[in-house]
């Protein structure tokens, strides 16, 4: 009998939550947005604690009884084993989403043979990459951000450098992409899986946090076109309208995102 626990920390909110919330929609592992935002799984050995972020508190539980380590990062996962008695954590999105494929393997979300593998793991590494110059820009642009990750003086030079390198990530993201087959692979990122697979849930989270919280494109742009037309796709998924118009998909302490913007934005709007 299998005596492992696996606990899920998500606030469901957030950027690389939702990298494993699409995960677990995919694959049936929970039965809709709703149930998912409740914490309910249909597997007895995985459980959600979903948190929400509140203004002046921070992240609150649905569980405030069983609270993820302190120091880490959201998502997080804990695997528990009732026998022995012993906790192991894993900490980053990209180990979890790939840990929960070893522990689901239904519906699969990778590849079966070692070289398509080893391409989705230069996919995911380069959004992972990507992911940091969106950050820095984001850092450089929107005051609150810049504040909350140390960021006194935001330069505009920073922020356009930031963001050349992410279109520039994303441009050779997706050369790969269709190299490996995206037009052959009814349009999905991830190498010979022909539904969403951990690729797609990947780029997809990022883009969504960004597009959401800070009313920013990072696919706009011609040169991007297959990859906007990719993420068009995805947004017809059954569970996408449930999860991503929901009311409340904002907290309140971002909510000013959208518009907020350092000094220099105004006066160079047109180039962002
Ligand atoms: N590289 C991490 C990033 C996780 C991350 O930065 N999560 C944010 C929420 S979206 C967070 O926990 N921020 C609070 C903190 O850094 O303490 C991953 O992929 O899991």
């Amino acid at each position: 009998m299998d005596t492992q626990i696996h606990t899920l920390w998500l606030w469901t909110e957030g950027a690389f939550a939702r990298r494993v919330m699409y995960q677990l929609l995919i694959k049936g592992l929970v039965a809709s947005p709703e149930a998912l935002l409740r914490g309910e799984t249909t597997e007895k050995s995985l459980r959600i604690n979903p948190a929400i972020l509140e203004a002046g508190v921070g992240w609150v539980y649905g569980d405030p009884t069983d609270l993820p380590p302190p120091g880490s990062t959201n998502p997080c996962l804990r695997t528990a084993d009732a026998k022995t008695g012993v906790s192991k954590y894993v900490y980053e999105s990209t180990s979890i989403i790939l840990y929960l494929e070893t522990l689901f393997p239904a519906v699969p979300m990778q590849p079966d043979t070692a070289i398509e593998w080893a391409h989705m793991m230069d996919l995911l590494g380069k959004i992972n990459l990507v992911a940091m110059d969106t950050n820095y820009f984001l850092r450089n642009t929107i005051p609150e951000h810049g504040a909350v990750m140390g960021v006194t003086e935001p330069s505009r030079a920073a922020a356009l450098n930031a963001r050349a390198n992410e279109t520039s990530g994303l441009v050779k993201f997706q050369q790969w992409a269709l190299d490996n087959g995206l037009q052959e692979n009814d349009g999905w990122l991830t190498p010979c899986v022909n539904r969403p697979g951990l690729v797609d849930v990947t780029l997809a989270s990022n883009h969504r946090f960004v597009e959401l919280m800070y009313n920013i494109d990072m696919l706009a742009g011609e040169a991007l076109r297959p990859l906007s037309a990719w993420y068009a796709r995805l947004k017809l998924q059954p569970w996408w309208d449930g999860l991503e118009n929901r009311d409340g998909l904002v907290p309140t302490v971002l909510a000013n995102g959208k518009t907020s913007r350092v000094a220099w934005v105004k006066e160079w709007d047109e180039q962002l």
